[in-house]
């Protein structure tokens, strides 16, 4: 790993020994302290009142249990979790995961990237995060509205427009956003839209929302590439998960002339050398929430579908991994270095281990950080609570035209402060060092609390 400056190891210390076995949380902090030597040279009031302890630890964390009866009528229970984790700059913001492997470290590890990218974002927005570790695959909707219900029945407590808006993540779409709103709404007898994002278009949702985070992740890519006189256009492509994010982010790669010869699911992954056929993905994935499995067969021919293995080894220019935490290794990296890649957005949250991400900056690709290039999903989260607050609704343009926006200023901010820090072309740095920055301004300004 790289070097953390001296000042910050009894940080890092401390954050290993109070959140012990918590290794996701470990590694997203140990990235961000470090950059931050960096910053306390150069601006040493911002490691006066144990600010950078502060930032490391939550604000508050919520752990509960979540009882509900199956279609057999048995009881099942799950665990919850809404880790609040830092309100400086606004309301806590960030998603909902479930997913089996969902703990309270995974939850810490979103919250405290999620606090920097929201800063990021450059909208009023504090960072936080939660879900379960139930497993929504194969339950019938009834199953998930009874366990969404079971859910608010608790969360409400802890919520509120100006408290906690939660969104979606894994496992988490339009369909449970539905009934944890209708859940919220019968508890507390207020029909308080800003609560939620991701809301369907129907009762307060934003357009945009849905395909914002893989856009975002394309505009911010798009906009890399740039750097360097280069564009999607010609270029093949390998997007991994097929959820939200890499749904979306395919799309806006297609519009911008790149060509997406792969996909993948938790089973395997899926090889189209004519190209994904979007229509056919969004019809697997979002309406008949199947198996990418299933591609090949509903394609016809010309494209096959591979058990388990490494979507990585297939040669690509972009690589855009969109599925979950630490699914992009270092042996994969080398591959892909190897087989000529030029850019990595992070889709998802964390996607690269941490050496993958110094094999990509040591064979100088351009290599965008998840809290910069996935930032698009929460930034229109947000641009859904300013239309809620003032109970109007924006057109699909304009709402994509405002993501563009801040999808291109996020990524010349994590330019220019790289540059200015010294490590130019490092978003990683830069990200790193912009997000905290704006939170730690305001931390000062706000005291010890
Ligand atoms: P979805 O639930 O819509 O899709 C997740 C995709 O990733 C599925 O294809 C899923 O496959 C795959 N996947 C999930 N977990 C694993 C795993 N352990 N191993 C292999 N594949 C896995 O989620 P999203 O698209 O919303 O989220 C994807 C990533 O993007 C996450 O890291 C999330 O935190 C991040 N993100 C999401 C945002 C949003 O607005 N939704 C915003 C910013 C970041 P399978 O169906 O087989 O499980
Ligand atoms: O990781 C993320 O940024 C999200 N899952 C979206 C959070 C949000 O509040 O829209």
């Amino acid at each position: 790993m790289n070097s953390i400056d001296e000042k910050l190891q009894p940080i890092l210390s401390t954050v290993l020994h109070r959140n012990a076995g918590e290794k996701e949380f470990h590694q997203a902090v140990h990235e961000v302290l470090e950059s931050l030597g960096r910053v306390i040279s150069k601006r040493p009031e911002f490691a006066d009142d144990a600010l950078i302890e502060r930032i490391c630890e939550p604000e508050r964390q919520i752990i509960f249990r979540v009882p509900w009866v199956d279609d057999r009528s048995e009881v099942q229970i799950n665990r919850g979790f809404r880790v609040q984790f830092n309100s400086a700059l606004g309301p806590y913001k960030g998603g909902l995961r479930f997913h089996p492997s969902v703990n309270v470290g995974i939850i810490k590890f979103l919250g405290f990237e999620q606090t920097f990218k929201n800063a990021l974002t450059g909208l009023p927005i504090g960072g936080g995060k939660g879900g379960s570790d139930f497993n929504p695959k194969g339950r019938s909707d009834g199953e998930i509205m009874r366990f969404c219900q079971s859910f608010m029945m608790e969360m409400h407590r802890h919520i509120g427009e100006y408290t906690d808006v939660p969104a979606g993540d894994i496992g988490v779409g339009g369909r449970e956003i539905g009934f944890l709103f209708g859940m919220y709404k019968r508890l507390t007898n207020r029909y308080e839209a800003g609560v939620l994002t991701g809301k369907g278009l129907s009762y307060g949702g934003s357009r945009a929302r849905t395909e914002a985070t893989g856009y975002g992740t394309t505009y911010f890519v798009q906009r890399m590439l740039g750097t360097r006189d280069m564009s999607f256009e010609g270029k093949r492509c390998v997007v991994s998960g097929s959820g939200n994010v890499a749904i979306y982010a395919i799309e806006k790669i297609l519009s911008f002339g790149g060509l997406v010869v792969a996909c993948s699911d938790s089973d395997g992954y899926v090889v189209d050398d004519a190209g994904i056929d979007l229509d056919l993905l969004k019809e697997i994935k979002e309406v008949r929430r199947g198996r990418l499995s299933d591609y090949p067969r509903l394609k016809g021919k010309g494209s096959h579908h591979i058990q388990g293995g490494s979507i990585w080894e297939l040669p690509c220019a972009v690589a855009i991994p969109s599925a979950t935490q630490n699914e992009l290794t270092g042996n994969d990296a080398k591959i892909l270095v190897t087989n000529g890649v030029v850019a990595v957005g992070e889709g998802a949250n964390m996607p690269c281990t941490p050496d993958a991400v110094r094999i990509f900056q040591k064979a100088g690709v351009l290599f965008a950080p998840g809290k910069a290039a996935n930032a698009g999903g929460v930034a229109t989260s947000a641009l859904e609570m300013q239309q809620n607050a003032s109970r109007d609704s924006w057109s699909f343009e304009k709402t994509e035209s405002r993501l563009a926006t801040i999808m291109h200023n996020i990524h010349d901010a994590c330019a220019e402060t790289a540059e200015e820090y010294g490590a130019p072309g490092d978003y990683v740095l830069g990200a790193n060092i912009a997000g905290f920055v704006r939170v730690a301004e305001a931390m000062r300004a706000l005291g010890v609390i």
